[in-house]
C-alpha cells in the first residue's frame, strides 16, 4: 500500500459488548461474570480504519464513556489525525471537569484507535511506527486464580501454565484471614513447583496498618511482587510500605495520566510500575509517562490490553512483564499467539487485530 499523505477523521463507531467470562472474576475490586467492552472503530476519509477497545469493568459506566467519546468525535470531523497533539487538545477540552477518570478513559479509547489508523496508513506495525520492532514479549498469565475455592487453585494454576507455556502466573489475595492467604499461596506453590514466578494482587483490599502486618507475614514466601495492597492513591502509604518490605511492590494500574505515574515514581512508591492503557491515556499517555520510570530505572509491566501493550513494551526502556488475559479474545478475529510464555506481535500493520463482526453482534449490549 502506498503511504497516505493525509489521514482525516471521518466518524467513530462504538459497539458495547458484554462478553461472558470463562472463569468469573472474584476480587477485592468486585465480582464479574461478564466483561463489558467497548469496541471502537475510527473511520477516516481515506478509507483506513483504526481499532481499539476499552474494558471499563462496570457495565453501567459504558453509557457515560460512549457519550464523552461521541462528543469528542463530533469535534474531530474533517480534521487531520495527529494522536499526540489530539491527546493534548482533548485533555485540555475536558480540563474543567477534571483530567482523570471517565475523561481520561474516553480519550484513551480514541487515542489507541487513532494510533492504529496512523500505523495502518503507513503500513507498519505500531511498534515499528514508534521506532521499535515487532517480536515477542515475556508474559505472565492472569486469567484466573481469583478469591475462589482454595481447593481448586492447584488445578487452575496448572491450567494457566498450560495455556501458553507460562513461567509466571498471578494469584489474587486479601482473604479475610491471613491463614487463608497462606493456604492459597501454598496450594499454588505446591502444584506448580519452585521455578514458576508467582505474582500476588491484593486489589487495594487493605488499610495501611493491615497491609503492614499481612505483607510482613507473607514477605518470606518468595512471591515475585505484592500488587496494590492498599488504595491506589495512597502514595505516601506505598512509599512507607516499599521501604519496610523485602518483596517488591507493584502498582500503577489505577494511575490516570502521566503525572500520576511521575508522582509515584519520584515518591519511590513501588519497585515496579504497571500502567493500564485505558487509564494512563492510551498510546500517547504511555509514551508521555513511561520514560520517566525508565529514566529512574524502574521496571514497567502492562495491565490488561495485551495487544497494544505488547507494542508499547517493545519500545519501553525498562520493559518487564506483559499481563496476559484472553477475556477479549471472543470478539477478536485473530488473537495474538502465545508460546513458551511469550506473546508474539503479528507482522500486520497497526496494532494487528480486527473485530469479529459476528461476535460483536452476538455479544452486543446497551
Ligand atoms: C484485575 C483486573 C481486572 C479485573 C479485576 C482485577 C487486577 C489485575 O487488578 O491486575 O489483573
Ligand atoms: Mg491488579
Amino acid at each position: 500500500m502506498k503511504p497516505l499523505e493525509h489521514l482525516t477523521f471521518h466518524s467513530l463507531e462504538l459497539q458495547p459488548v458484554l462478553i461472558p467470562l470463562k472463569r468469573p472474576i472474584v476480587s477485592k475490586v468486585g465480582s464479574f461474570s461478564d466483561w463489558p467492552v467497548i469496541a471502537v472503530t475510527l473511520r477516516t476519509n481515506e478509507g483506513v480504519s483504526g481499532c481499539s477497545y476499552l474494558e471499563p469493568y462496570l457495565a453501567h459506566s459504558v453509557k457515560y464513556i460512549v457519550s464523552i467519546m461521541s462528543d469528542l468525535a463530533a469535534n474531530k470531523k474533517g480534521k487531520r489525525i495527529a494522536p499526540l497533539s489530539d491527546f493534548q487538545a482533548d485533555r485540555k477540552s475536558l480540563s474543567l471537569v477534571g483530567y482523570e477518570g471517565l475523561a481520561m478513559i474516553a480519550i484513551a479509547g480514541l487515542d489507541m484507535a487513532a494510533w492504529d489508523a496512523l500505523a495502518k496508513a503507513v503500513n507498519l506495525p505500531l511498534a515499528r511506527l514508534l521506532g521499535g520492532d515487532i517480536g515477542t514479549v515475556p508474559a505472565y498469565n492472569s486469567n484466573a486464580l481469583w478469591l475462589t475455592d482454595t481447593g481448586k487453585l492447584a488445578d487452575e494454576a496448572l491450567a494457566l501454565i498450560a495455556e501458553g507455556g507460562f513461567g509466571a502466573i498471578k494469584l489474587r489475595l486479601g482473604r479475610d484471614r491471613l491463614q487463608q492467604d497462606i493456604d492459597a499461596i501454598e496450594a499454588v506453590r505446591h502444584a506448580v513447583g519452585g521455578d514458576i514466578k508467582l505474582m500476588v494482587d491484593f486489589n487495594q483490599g487493605m488499610r495501611f496498618g493491615d497491609a503492614v502486618r499481612r505483607c510482613h507475614e507473607l514477605d518470606d514466601f518468595g512471591l515475585y511482587w505484592f500488587e496494590e495492597p492498599i488504595a491506589y492513591d495512597n502514595i505516601d502509604g506505598y512509599s512507607d510500605l516499599a521501604a519496610r518490605l523485602k518483596t517488591p511492590l507493584c502498582l500503577g494500574e489505577n494511575f490516570y495520566g502521566p503525572r500520576a505515574l511521575s508522582r509515584a515514581v519520584t515518591a519511590k512508591a513501588g519497585t515496579f510500575m504497571m500502567p493500564d492503557m485505558m487509564r494512563i491515556g492510551g498510546v500517547s499517555g504511555w509514551l508521555r509517562s513511561v520514560p520517566i520510570a525508565g529514566a529512574m530505572g524502574i521496571d514497567v509491566s502492562s495491565h490488561l490490553y495485551p495487544e497494544v501493550s505488547a507494542h508499547l513494551l517493545r519500545v519501553t526502556e525498562t520493559a518487564h512483564w506483559l499481563e496476559w488475559q484472553d477475556w477479549v479474545d471472543p470478539i477478536l478475529e485473530a488473537p495474538f499467539p502465545v508460546k513458551d510464555g511469550l506473546i508474539e506481535i503479528p507482522d500486520r500493520p497497526g496494532t494487528g487485530f480486527d473485530f469479529d463482526k459476528e461476535a460483536l453482534s452476538r455479544f452486543a449490549f446497551g
